[in-house]
């Protein structure tokens, strides 16, 4: 993939997925600039901006990835991860040491709105642009709007907004899991659960609580969600759910909504080997001693979000890898299997549409090595 001309130029590989990108990294603000302006597309909607938003994505990945601190645009131009505008961006920040573009963005009232609306939990850029359109702004007219009415999902966001934002530490993510694993000890036990998500990357603190959950044998985890689920609810601590039967096809349409080119042309699908990845996802209500949390008279509890995830054995290296992600890494993971080996990765399984079978996996190792890539650690996925 090397274009570089005579000059020692920075280089990159062609996908994220065939490099080493860790939460730490040379490149903060620069990267910090190009996530907002990806945000901001996203927020605007629309075809063209999806796509603008996508570059800007690529552009800050490839930034993160970078091994040193840079200068001058000069060494990075070549790459060919940069597109005109990030590369504009990027070379007026390290002028003068802002952008004018960057700063009017995160100062608009369009961006300070749809943002703040965005962070809601169950409130998509749509959304956040149409009540913007409607000309709400804040948390209060949403409450007190007469013209939009707020789904359950987003009454529960909105209501538990402010515990949501806290982070959820390391330590609490372990001891929710810990707790989890307590509750299927009882209902099924050999049940194994392990934390993913972001925690899993080594993230020190995240948005919510992802856990993958299954049993050695395959076939045992039937039904047991439902029961975990119904435990936990008599404990009073779920707030908010939704249960949700993870088919080929929707995560057929989460890789459309993923990956926005390579896969809406995939003729072959991994069939129908594959269709009860189970789901649970919500708000949780935890006491603020399992979460370690000073007391609080008027609130005992608090809310997380919470992810928990049940793979049949047979599908556990697949959900592993899709779980831990992150997406910008599952995004180029796919990409890359299709376009190079045109492998279907999804979360349940791979299907080599060349020799037209199934490639079955038992260790991450082994999708890496069906998809011809080093392996990567999960710290080194944050891309
Ligand atoms: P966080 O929670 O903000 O600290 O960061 P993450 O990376 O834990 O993000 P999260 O919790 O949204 O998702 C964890 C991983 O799970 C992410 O890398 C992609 C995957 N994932 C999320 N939603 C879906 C889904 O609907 N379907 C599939 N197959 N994978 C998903
Ligand atoms: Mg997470």
């Amino acid at each position: 993939d090397g274009s570089a001309d005579g000059e020692s130029s920075l280089q990159l590989t062609k996908y994220e997925c065939q490099r080493v990108t860790t939460l730490d990294h040379y490149n903060r603000k620069l990267v910090e600039a190009l996530e907002l302006l990806e945000s901001h597309a996203l927020l605007i909607g629309g075809e063209q901006s999806q796509g603008r938003a996508l570059a800007f994505k690529r552009s800050s990945t490839a930034m993160k990835g970078l091994p040193k601190e840079i200068e001058n645009v000069d060494e990075i131009s070549s790459l060919r991860h940069l597109g005109n505008h990030s590369l504009r961006i990027i070379g007026e920040i390290l002028t003068k040491g802002y952008s004018d573009e960057v700063e009017q963005i995160r100062n608009s009232e369009f961006y300070k709105a749809t943002k703040l609306f965005n962070n809601i939990f169950g409130v998509g850029p749509t959304t956040a642009r149409y009540w913007y359109d409607k000309g709400l702004r804040t948390f209060d007219d949403l409450r007190n709007s007469e013209i939009i009415k707020l789904t359950d999902r987003q009454q529960s966001g909105l209501d538990n907004y402010d515990e949501l934002c806290e982070p959820v530490t390391l330590e609490q993510a372990q001891r929710i899991r810990d707790m989890v694993q307590n509750e299927i000890d009882i209902i099924l036990p050999g049940t194994k659960s392990m934390l993913v998500g972001g925690h899993r990357r080594g993230k020190k603190a995240g948005h919510d609580t992802d856990i993958l959950i299954w049993h050695p044998e395959e076939g045992k985890e039937r039904g047991l969600l439902t029961k975990l689920v119904d435990r936990l609810e008599l404990k009073g601590y779920i707030k908010y759910k939704e249960m949700i039967n993870i088919d080929a096809n929707t995560d057929e349409a989460f890789l459309r909504r993923t990956n926005s080119r390579g896969l809406s042309d995939i003729k072959e699908k991994p069939g129908k080997a594959m269709d009860h990845l189970e789901r649970c996802f919500g708000i949780f209500s935890f006491p603020r001693t399992l979460l370690q949390l000073p007391q609080n008279d008027d609130n005992p509890s608090a809310a997380r979000r919470v992810d928990l995830i049940v793979t049949p054995a047979s599908q556990w290296a697949y959900a592993l890898v899709g779980w831990t992600g992150n997406k910008q890494y599952n995004r180029s993971l796919r990409l890359y299997a299709w376009k190079e080996l045109q492998i279907n990765l999804s979360s349940h399984a791979a299907f080599d549409c060349r020799e037209q079978k199934l490639l079955p996996a038992s260790t991450e190792q082994d999708i890496f090595n069906y998809l011809k890539l080093t392996y990567r650690e999960p710290w080194e996925r944050n891309c």
